[in-house]
């Protein structure tokens, strides 16, 4: 996919400096047609919605969760797009010129989608998952974070949330991302380098305050975590990761389960869709194996 002339023309160096960015993407129409065809699916008259607040810990949120049991906790939900045919109708926004447009202004040409989830929630729910960076594949003894957070070292990974309703749930740490942590992060991580404890105060935390339509871009090395005290609206925040093919990949690529794109799902997808996973997997071949990522030389 090359450059797209119609995306926002982003601040790159704030991005580098800060580690994150916001920016509008989405005007009222695109956000409202984007909700319905989410809320189509997810929204069935089977899927009654619980009630009852209380909160379930989100720490294995990243498993995924299935769609008919929406609603059936008051909890906040993660939804698999990449690999679930139930949500094809929205699998567009994968390819939405200026999501792509945007991206390559960081990453470069060639973008690979390796990541797409929903973060959805009810009114009433509570979500909070530990601060943590996005390295809970490499084994806690093999983060070298010298080496891997550091100005240097050229991270090919940009992640994306696009709320369609506004989202506070996101938390950074500014400027973390490029470089290690510092003693009082240490002390919130009490000796785990994947999570804090739920309750762990993080120095320098700042709330992203993202409105309806808006992205946020960032880095997932930053230290970050998704955690709100009470939803006021419902969440339907879409959530996507992508690479550049002209350099080797992150560990954050190798999250995809290539069971689950069988023939069938395969020859249902659109073509632009089909196009991107089939990079996906040609990318896989040329960098089989994920552990290489942190394992490089200098
Ligand atoms: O809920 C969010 O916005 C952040 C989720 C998160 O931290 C993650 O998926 O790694």
């Amino acid at each position: 996919m090359s450059m797209n002339n119609t995306a926002p023309i982003i601040d790159v160096d704030a991005y580098h400096r800060d580690g994150y960015l916001l920016l509008d993407i989405f005007d009222q129409n695109e956000r409202d047609s984007l909700l319905s065809q989410i809320d189509d699916i997810l929204l069935k008259e089977d899927n009654s919605l619980d009630g009852a607040a209380r909160f379930y810990s989100s720490d294995n949120q990243h498993l995924g969760d299935k769609i008919e049991d929406y609603g059936r906790k008051t909890k906040h939900y993660y939804f698999h797009l990449l690999t679930n045919p139930q949500t094809m109708s929205f699998q567009h926004i994968f390819h939405n010129h200026k999501i792509m447009g945007v991206i390559e202004q960081i990453l470069g040409n060639q973008l690979i989608i390796n990541n797409a989830s929903l973060f959805a929630a009810e009114p009433g729910t509570t979500y909070k998952l530990g601060w943590h960076r996005d390295v809970i594949q490499i084994p806690q003894d093999e983060i070298d974070e010298a080496k891997i957070f550091s100005k240097e070292r050229f991270h090919n990974s940009v992640q994306i949330n696009l709320p369609l309703y506004e989202d506070n749930a996101l938390w950074v740490v500014p400027g973390s991302h490029h470089r290690p942590n510092t003693e009082q992060e240490n002390k919130a991580f009490t000796g785990s380098k994947h999570y804090a404890p739920i309750e762990a105060d993080m120095p320098g935390a700042v709330q992203l305050k993202i409105k309806a339509g808006q992205a946020a871009l960032y880095n997932n090395n930053l230290i970050h975590r998704g955690a709100c005290e009470m939803f006021k609206e419902p969440r339907r925040s879409l959530h996507m990761g992508y690479h550049s093919a002209t350099l080797p990949p992150t560990w954050h690529f190798y999250l995809l389960n290539e069971d689950m794109f069988t023939d069938d799902y395969l020859e249902k997808m659109s073509p632009e869709v089909r196009t991107m996973l089939d990079e996906y997997f040609i990318c896989r071949q040329q960098y089989p194996r994920m552990q290489d990522t942190w394992n490089f030389c200098d």
